[in-house]
């Protein structure tokens, strides 16, 4: 993309409504602009991490056989009767009445409407285990939504349902979605912890959310200072293998931690005192088994081997993908901008040339921006006519991973500057070069 054809709407002065490094910075690399109280429109910039991380999401939920679809952002109040939760939800539902006068509702998530799909479509055994996901918009009107897309209305969540026979088979499910979340969170470049919380509206009494450790986060939690030692890394894992998920939970799930909800002071005390630690954190996703909750309620049943029917057992599974934009901002970011790591980045590399206009410097930027492109490197070719402290300025606010800095001068050498976004290095390469390196950093990415 060349800069003088995009639409990057930066702002120079600090946002007087933001509170928060993320708002602040979402505001003013021009991500996004909020249209009423909790509810924004994605520019260009934030639109393409948000894709981003869809695309992992889906990737990842894939790999452990989960099965994308599509549901509608609004909804019959009617199967919310059915569960009772349409009383139980309150003021954080949006409610809306159609012109035929039927109750709608906008889902604030999706439990209803797929144990509907699932108990008109499904009637045996035969065709579990079934785990269903969509990434969709959701609304809840949060009393106080705040810190721009962190805590919203309108707001994009990843939700899966899984459809099992047997609790047992439940629970592997759960174990699979848990796997499947610790290699979504890393491959963002984030370190999100699972921790014992509470069912809240959606249900039961087996669920972790997953944290990662901001001093902005609106979580209090609770933990062994050992499970922040943990990572998944890049191990195999066969999804099939119940005893291997299994033991993926036990090992990230043994030790103390807990939000405030479900912290036991007794408990925590048992941890020695010099790995407990108390913090604050970003819920970025949650999962649940809830047994036979809605099926029980909506009746949702299947044919069972020995004959008869049986309720299904249930969980769903939540990531909160808008939020994750501003999750990944509060962990990288610096007095200058954004920092974001290559696995999520809007554009792979930035392209600023010092003196456009300049012929040589001009064909340079050109010949890169056109070798970039056909590598599919994704650059930002800051092409303006401005002076070189405005453009770093702008590459830096924006995060772009790594920046190839192009000038008459160097050319003369046969030489531009990379640098490292995350730790300022520079170094002078030729143009060849500097392309080799940036195509191995994102090789596999
Ligand atoms: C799980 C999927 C559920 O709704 N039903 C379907 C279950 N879980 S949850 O924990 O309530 O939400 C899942 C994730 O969504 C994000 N989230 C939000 N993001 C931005 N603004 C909000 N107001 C908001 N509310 C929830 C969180 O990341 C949460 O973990």
């Amino acid at each position: 993309m060349r800069l003088t054809r995009y639409f990057l709407p930066v702002l120079k002065e600090t946002p007087a409504e933001a509170t928060i490094a993320s708002h602040r910075l979402m505001l003013r690399a021009g991500m996004i602009r909020q249209s009423s109280a909790g509810i924004y429109s994605w520019l260009p910039l934030g639109f393409k991490v948000l894709r981003r991380l869809e695309q992992i999401v889906h990737e990842e939920q894939q790999k452990a056989g989960h099965i994308p679809m599509l549901m509608p952002t609004l909804q019959s109040a009617d199967l919310w009767r059915e569960s009772g939760r349409y009383e139980d939800y309150g003021q954080e539902m949006l409610r809306i009445t159609d012109r035929h006068d039927r109750d709608m509702l906008y889902g604030p998530t999706n439990e209803e409407l797929i144990t509907d799909i699932f108990r008109n479509s499904v009637a045996s055994y035969k065709e579990l285990p079934l785990t269903l996901y969509h990434i969709q918009w959701k609304f809840r009107d949060e009393v106080r939504p705040r810190f721009g897309v962190m805590r919203g209305r309108e707001f994009l969540m990843k939700d899966g349902y899984n459809f099992d026979l047997t609790k047992e088979d439940a629970l592997h499910a759960y174990n699979r979605h848990l796997v499947s979340y610790l290699r979504t969170y890393e491959r963002m470049g984030l370190k999100a912890i699972p921790m014992r919380a509470d069912g809240g509206p959606i249900g039961g009494d087996y669920t972790h959310e997953f944290l990662v450790l901001a001093d902005t986060g609106e979580s209090e939690v609770f933990y062994d200072s050992e499970v922040t030692d943990l990572t998944f890394g890049d191990r195999e894992i066969d999804f099939d293998n119940v005893a291997e998920c299994q033991g993926v939970l036990e090992e990230f799930t043994s030790r103390y931690a807990r939000t405030d909800e479900t912290h036991d002071e007794a408990l925590f005390n048992e941890v020695p005192e010099d790995r407990r630690r108390t913090a604050r954190g970003i819920e970025v996703g949650q999962i649940f088994y809830f047994g036979t909750k809605y099926s029980d309620a909506m009746n949702a049943a299947v044919s069972s081997p020995d004959g008869g029917k049986v309720p299904v057992h249930m969980g769903s599974h939540g990531i909160g993908v808008s939020r994750l934009v501003g999750a990944l901002i509060e962990a990288n970011h610096d007095e200058n901008g954004i920092i974001w790591p290559e696995s999520v980045a809007p554009f792979k590399v930035g392209i600023v040339n010092l003196r456009q206009g300049d012929g040589a410097a001009d064909a340079a930027c050109e010949s890169l921006y056109g070798q970039l492109m056909a590598a599919g490197l994704d650059p930002l070719y800051d092409d303006r006519d401005e002076r070189a402290g405005g453009k770093f300025a702008t590459m830096d606010l924006i995060g772009v991973p790594w920046r190839i800095t192009v000038g008459p001068r160097g050319l003369q050498n046969g030489v531009v500057e990379l640098t490292s976004r995350r730790t300022g290095e520079t170094e002078e390469m030729s143009p060849e070069a500097a392309l080799a390196k940036v195509t191995e950093i994102y090789a596999g990415l």
